[in-house]
């Protein structure tokens, strides 16, 4: 058995009630992990960079293993740009490049770029147009029921590329999930954390990230994902959120030096 564990934690009451969204968290992880798992979601809730949480929801529910698939996490690139501008006009070429309309990429990055507050979920669009699909509104559609399979592999293989921060280990994780979805060309996101300026656009082909798509100091982000003509929405938003997917990571090459392996 498997435990999906689900954190979100909002400032000046619930979410339903109007309180600011903090923070959200998703894990899907052994017995003998969970309750470690559990405290350290509380504790980032009470201290996180967008403010102190008033209000947590922990859900712990147990997944059989049998219902979870896998897939591949996907490759990583990083792009070094230097101001907003620049990012969001490479990360529209990305965009382009997977497949959305060159019209509907603009249309996109305007709607994230124009929300009046960070989305907890994501919204989806429409490759060809960029109009919205999902009636989630504010909340947006939140995709659960992920992880990494190994996680000290995924730790190596993060690091061996230069990478450790916890957005970057999360966002990889849930893109991998999303672009394993039928009817996904493609995710742009950036972080809702003022002090982090970094997003991606995350294809079927890799995650490439831009060291700048939202100017320091902002606390609104979000995701959009692009979506194919004659996609099955409902069958689209039932795998986002309850599919539980474990995303694996390439295996580690044969190395003779035991201790740097
Ligand atoms: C978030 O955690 O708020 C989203 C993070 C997006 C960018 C992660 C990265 O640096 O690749
Ligand atoms: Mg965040």
């Amino acid at each position: 058995m498997l435990y999906s564990v689900r954190m979100r934690a909002a400032q000046g009451g619930a979410h339903a009630k109007g309180g600011k969204h903090i923070s959200g968290a998703e894990r899907l992880v052994s017995r003998e992990v969970l309750t470690a798992t559990v405290t350290t979601m509380l504790e980032r809730a009470l201290s996180h960079s967008r403010g102190a949480a008033d209000f947590t929801n922990l859900t712990v529910e147990a997944v059989p293993v049998k219902a979870v698939q896998e897939t591949a996490c996907l490759p990583v690139t990083s792009v070094d740009v230097t101001d907003v501008t620049a990012g969001r006009a490479v990360a529209q070429a990305e965009l382009i490049k997977a497949g959305v309309a060159p019209g509907a990429a603009v249309v996109g990055i305007e709607a994230l770029a124009g929300l009046a507050g960070s989305l907890r979920g994501a919204m989806l669009a429409d490759a060809r147009t960029g109009a919205r699909l999902d009636a989630s509104g504010e909340r947006g559609i939140r995709v659960s029921r992920m992880d990494i399979a190994d996680e000290q592999a995924y730790l190596r293989w993060l690091n061996s590329q230069g990478y450790s921060n916890i957005h970057i280990q999360e966002a990889i994780v849930l893109a991998s999930k999303v672009m394993s979805a039928p009817g996904v060309v493609a995710e742009l996101c950036w972080s809702d954390d003022p002090e982090y300026t970094a997003g991606y656009v995350a294809t079927p082909a890799g995650y490439t990230r831009f060291t700048h798509l939202k100017p320091y100091g902002s606390d609104i982000g979000g995701r959009i994902f692009f979506v194919k003509e004659n996609t099955d929405l409902d069958q689209l938003v039932a795998y986002l959120k309850y599919q539980p997917v474990l995303i694996k990571v390439p295996a580690e090459e044969v190395c003779a030096d035991a201790i740097s392996c």
